[in-house]
């Protein structure tokens, strides 16, 4: 396996090469092999550097993305309902932490891009910009929101660096169940009297731009596309696994009996690709600009959030400062 020795060691241990040339050469190697790099390996700053803004903004959307179901665990039309949003709000905060500690691996500590998310300097995915205003949103979520997500990370879990590849086979499969839920929700109230089956229809209409954004931009205006695609962290371009997504949908949204809010769906049988109506790619910049529907209050209750928190982490901290001395004198 090309990851199991570091050449930066071999030159350390005097034959010679230059380091970096070394660590270079063996980093190109490892990425035309297909293969995996690992947290002990050399890699290239900007690698390194890639990886960190991509798996911290990750990490930040699946924080953040425990708001808009977080404020529906209260109003669940049911227990059985609650308990589900319950533990998948949790598999959330859990998809964080996996993220975290991938990032972690690069050598950001987890504080430091908390921080930033707390001072503002930090993106997360637009789609948590928007407000969650009815039950069936809970469903388009599930559905349309981790749909997406599913459709953008299965790829991730080849992505070329070993932790992150690893955190994403494990989100994937929670995802799975998470759009599976949200699905059965929307397809009950489509099943439902006539002003549920209205309430899916527009949860449908609100969530289906915004989830389709969530791929980020076109691929004429995607800045790190190209150089992410040439390391193997990404596999395809953002709109290929748009398009990809649109295809999915369109034929799941048949099973519900409802419709998705673009005339433009069409299969091209000559390309093989589906297509749809254009995109407001203005609102998306300025979701990313700070200026959507809930940026604000998403980033006010990150801060609450934390401040209410800062017992348990204090509380943490001491415990393990006191195990620690425990067993210095065992
Ligand atoms: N929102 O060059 P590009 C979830 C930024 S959580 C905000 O194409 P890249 C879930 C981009 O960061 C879903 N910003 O970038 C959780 C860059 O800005 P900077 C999160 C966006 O990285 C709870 C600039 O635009 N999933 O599933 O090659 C409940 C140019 O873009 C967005 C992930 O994070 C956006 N939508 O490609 C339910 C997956 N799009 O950094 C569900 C991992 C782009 O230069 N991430 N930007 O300032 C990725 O796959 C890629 O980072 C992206 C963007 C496809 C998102």
């Amino acid at each position: 396996m090309a990851t199991q020795h570091s050449p930066l060691l071999a030159a350390e241990n005097g034959d010679g090469q230059d380091p970096a040339v070394a660590g270079q050469a063996y980093f190109d190697q490892i990425i035309e092999d297909d293969s995996r790099v690992e947290p002990r390996d050399w890699m290239p700053d900007a690698y390194r550097k890639t990886l960190i803004r991509q798996i911290s903004q990750h990490a930040h959307s699946e924080i953040i993305g425990m708001q808009p179901e977080g404020n529906w665990i209260s109003r669940a039309p049911s227990l059985k309902r609650k308990a589900i949003l319950m533990a998948k709000v949790q598999d959330e905060a859990g998809h964080g932490l996996y993220l975290y500690s991938a990032a972690e691996t690069l050598g950001t500590p987890r504080e430091v891009l908390n921080d930033q998310l707390l001072a503002g300097k930090a993106r997360y995915s637009s789609i948590f910009n928007y407000p969650a205003r009815s039950w069936a949103d809970m469903g388009a979520i599930g559905w349309l929101v981790d749909g997406a997500a599913i459709c953008n990370q299965v790829p991730l879990c080849r992505a070329s660096y070993g932790p992150y590849a690893r955190a994403m086979v494990r989100v994937c499969k929670e995802e799975s169940f998470h759009q599976r839920q949200g699905f059965e929700i929307l397809l009950e109230l489509a099943n439902g009297t006539p002003a549920q089956k209205q309430m899916a229809q527009e949860a449908i209409n609100g969530m289906y731009a915004p989830a389709l954004m969530m791929f980020g931009p076109p691929d004429s205006d995607s800045a790190h596309s190209s150089q992410s695609m040439a390391w193997n962290i990404k596999r395809f371009s953002n709109d290929e696994l748009r398009q990809r997504f649109v295809g999915m949908i369109a034929e799941q949204v048949k099973v519900l009996g409802l419709t998705l809010p673009d005339d433009d769906i069409r299969f091209n049988k000559d390309t093989g690709k589906w297509e749809y109506g254009e995109l407001d790619w203005q609102e998306f910049n300025e979701v990313l600009a700070g200026r959507g529907p809930c940026n604000a209050q998403r980033m006010e209750r990150r801060r609450e959030a934390h401040e209410n928190g800062a017992w348990v982490r204090e509380a943490a901290a001491a415990f393990a400062a006191k195990r620690a001395q425990k067993e210095q004198v065992a």
